[in-house]
């Protein structure tokens, strides 16, 4: 199967378009932010962003992939939420075909701003690569400089579906911190993830803790979508890497959030559910010369 690359603009904004020949299997992913805007299989779009979503080269698009680094949430006051990766101008290193897949690599790396917010020399890697039926999405965060830093990362992907006929199998057993509640992390009870109101979980993959499945399966009327997670850690172009449990955590922000919203029409709560890999509990170390790699597939199947 062959697979092409086309540089373009979607909305004012430069993106690389990475497609099967046959038209089969799309992706988009902008410059602006390293986002991923869209994943198509057999024509249907997988993934949700907002009709009302700002592309103005500031804002972080509402939907597709963001990528949240150097942290999730917002821990450190004085950085945004999910940091700066998501709204920050990524360059274009480089892109590949080969016959079964077609490759994007985006760059970013500390500037003046970055080290207003965050004194710290980074470079992070992107990897965008569009396969049969698959996405896969592998963020690696360097250490160029010469003192450790401490960050998080996280996939924070935007899956479109109608949340009244979706179930995630299965978050069962694995513990989980509700952060609407902010009570002790629990394991969770519930059989399958669904969604009949606002849900903000982080579910956590530490040892003695029930391993978080990878695949996760996600049943939607869009067809099936598995969502495969990893992380390593290692020294920067060493093969050597050790494994880092992966965190998910799973967002719907119903009624009452969705309206506090501006970039979110009121009732599109409804038409996706966030299921976003990342390594948010606490914070990883990577002293001079590592690097730390998360790595997510989105496996999308045919409509059973
Ligand atoms: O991923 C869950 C979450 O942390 C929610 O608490 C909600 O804030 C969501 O991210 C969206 O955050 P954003 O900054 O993109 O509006």
């Amino acid at each position: 199967m062959e697979f092409q690359v086309e540089r373009t603009t979607k909305n004012g904004l430069e993106s690389v378009i990475l497609r099967s020949a046959s038209g089969e299997f799309s992706a988009e992913v902008l410059l602006f932010g390293a986002t991923v805007v869209s994943f198509t299989v057999g024509g249907s779009e997988r993934l949700f962003v907002s009709d009302d979503a700002i592309w103005n080269g500031i804002k972080a698009i509402r939907g597709g992939i963001p990528i949240c680094f150097p942290q999730f949430g917002q821990p450190l006051k004085e950085m945004s939420q999910h940091g700066f990766a998501r709204n920050s101008h990524w360059t274009l290193a480089r892109t590949e075909t080969k016959d079964q897949e077609a490759t994007v690599l985006l760059t970013l790396q500390d500037t003046e701003e970055t080290r207003v917010l965050w004194p710290h020399a980074f470079m992070l890697r992107y990897r965008v690569t569009l396969s049969y039926r698959s996405l896969t999405t592998e963020l690696t965060a360097y250490n160029p400089g010469d003192t450790d830093y401490k960050c998080q990362m996280l996939l924070h992907t935007y899956h479109r579906v109608q949340v009244s006929d979706m179930s995630v199998d299965s978050f069962e057993g694995c513990l989980c911190y509700d952060q609407l509640t902010k009570g002790d992390a629990e394991p969770e009870t519930q059989r399958m993830g669904h969604i009949d109101r606002e849900v903000d979980k982080i579910y956590l993959e530490k040892p003695g803790a029930k391993p978080i499945p990878s695949p996760l399966h996600i049943s939607a009327q869009e067809g099936p979508m598995r969502v495969y997670k990893t992380a390593s850690k290692g020294k920067m172009d060493m093969e050597y890497k050790t494994e880092v449990p992966v965190d998910v955590v799973f967002w719907n922000p119903w009624i009452d959030k969705a309206k506090s919203l501006a970039d979110l029409p009121d009732l599109a709560y409804k038409n996706f559910v966030c299921v976003e890999p990342g390594i948010v509990q606490g914070w990883i170390t990577l002293c001079p010369g590592e690097s730390l790699t998360l790595s997510q597939i989105l496996e999308a199947r045919d409509k059973e």
